[in-house]
């Protein structure tokens, strides 16, 4: 897509050495199960101290916005929290929320310098959004994006916990 490789990964985000990976936090920014729960577990005290702070300054994170912390003791060097929609059927603007996720992320990825950044499946284990629905979203959005936008990210890698979302995101990304 332009500059920027889009790739897919199968495995566990916290893993990565990318600048920056993305968190499915939620509103509270004060962690929970999941990619969640996993990445804070990984990363350590650090970064829950930052959320506490951006909390108390702005009061939590709203649903498709995103936030930026360090990465404590990840191989990543920031973490971007953003809050995916909860599914609800589809007809409470739940594609629009999640495409926001992901134009956010990319926006404060911009202003902080960053060239590769992984993302979750935002959205598809507790918050219930549909795989291939939120896939589709995803990959769309990010495309978009980067047609659209000055961007310092030159690598972005679809992380997939599971092999449905793994076989989904090379199906859209065309292998
Ligand atoms: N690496 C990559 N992907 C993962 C990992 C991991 N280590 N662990 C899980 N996934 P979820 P949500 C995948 O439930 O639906 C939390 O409690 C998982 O298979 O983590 O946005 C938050 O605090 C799924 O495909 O996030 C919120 O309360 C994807 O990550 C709520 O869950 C997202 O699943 C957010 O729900």
């Amino acid at each position: 897509m332009g500059k920027t490789v889009i790739e897919v990964q199968k495995g566990d985000i916290t893993k990565l050495a990318v600048d920056a990976i993305v968190n499915a936090a939620n509103n509270s920014l004060l962690g929970g199960g999941g990619v969640d729960g996993a990445i804070h577990r990984a990363g350590g005290p650090d970064i829950l101290e930052e959320c506490r702070q951006i909390r108390a300054r702005q009061g939590g994170c709203p649903t498709g916005e995103a936030v930026i912390t360090t990465a404590g003791r990840l191989p990543a060097k920031y973490v971007i929290h953003t809050v995916g929609p909860v599914w609800q059927g589809g007809q409470k603007g739940e594609p629009e929320l999640l495409a926001s996720c992901y134009r956010n992320c990319l926006k404060l990825a911009k202003e902080h310098n960053v060239e590769s950044i992984a993302f979750p499946n935002i959205s598809t284990g507790v918050y219930g959004y549909p795989k291939d629905k939120a896939a589709m979203v995803a990959v769309e959005t990010v495309k978009l994006y980067l047609q659209e936008h000055e961007t310092s990210v030159k690598q972005v890698v679809f992380v997939c916990f599971d092999e449905e979302s793994y076989r989904l995101y090379q199906q859209l990304l065309g292998r």
